[in-house]
Order: C-alpha cells, then structure tokens, then sequence
C-alpha cells in the first residue's frame, strides 16, 4: 500500500513538474519574427525593438524605408517609433509617439475600425495619393498637443513636399 501511495505521488510530482515547465515554454511574443534586441548604452539594458524593414516606401522615392519601435524597457513596455527614410539616409525619432502594441498592421478596410482602441498602429494609403501614411492611436495626447497642438491621440504621418508631416488623424 504504501509503495502504491509513493507511485501516486512521484507520478503527480512528475505531472506538476511537466506542466511548470509547460507554462514557461509557450510564452512568446507577438509578430517575433521582426522583433529584434538591442543594447542601449544609456538604459543599459538589452531592449526589444519592433523592426520594419523592406515593407513601405514611406517617401515615395521607389525604395523601402524602416520604421522601428523601440521600447522604454519598463515591466509594461511602451514604444516609441523612428523612421529611416531612404530619400534622407538618416533615422527621424519621435521620442514622444508612444504605442504599447507596435506590431504589424494589418489592412484596414473602414474606418469605422479605427474608432476602436486597436489597431494602433497602421500603414496604409488613407488620402488615395498612392503614397502610404502612418497612422498611430497613441497612449496619450498630452505630449502631441504640447508638440504639435494636436488635441488627439489619433496621429497621421504623412510626406509632404519632402518632409515628415505630423497631423490630427480625421476620418473625413
Ligand atoms: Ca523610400
Ligand atoms: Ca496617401
């Protein structure tokens, strides 16, 4: 009998045991296969970086350009963005555009999706010119409006006469 109470027992520790290490192994991360790590020398940490390369041609000048998420490496993790553009061969930051869900858009096909909290961020031709924006619902306006006086968390980037153009987002 009590052989058979000790079989029972090593078998549920072995069960416990099996699904802990279950537990740890199914955690991943959204869209992980454009998520790359960085070291910052400043936070000195080693930071997840959403990494859009060879997706859009933001500038319209027939080349891909980059657009990144780079997180603050808190425990809830916000990202702010920068933008490589191949006509500039140079990162634009926008330290103060913050998302907490950086990953791929997809398309969105009325607008009456974006009246929902996500996606938050998305690339897509929304004026009809052929050139593609960004649009991003960030975390909170108070740092747009003391920016760019945009009363608004729902932003659009758009490209005009050669630069980067920060703007309310309508939907008219
Ligand atoms: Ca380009
Ligand atoms: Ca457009």
């Amino acid at each position: 009998m009590r052989k058979i109470i000790f079989i029972v027992l090593s078998g549920l520790s072995y069960l416990n045991a099996f699904s802990q290490i279950d537990s740890i192994s199914v955690v991943k991360i959204p869209d992980e296969e454009y998520a790359i790590y960085k070291y910052d020398s400043d936070l000195e940490m080693t930071i997840l970086t959403y990494h859009y390369a060879d997706l859009w041609d933001i500038d319209n000048d027939k080349y891909t350009d980059v657009i990144e998420f780079i997180s603050n490496g808190g425990a809830h993790s916000y990202y702010h963005m920068r933008i490589w553009l191949s006509s500039k061969s140079k990162w634009i930051d926008y330290p103060k555009l913050e998302i907490d869900f950086p990953y791929l858009p997809k398309e969105v096909k009325n607008l009456e999706m974006l009246d929902q909290p996500y996606p938050q961020f998305v690339v897509q031709d929304f004026d009809n010119d052929n050139i593609k924006e960004i649009y991003l619902n960030l975390d909170d306006y108070s740092s747009v409006l003391a920016e760019y006086g945009i009363p608004s968390k729902r932003i659009l980037i758009d490209f005009k006469e050669g630069e980067l153009i920060v703007m309310r987002f309508k939907t008219k």
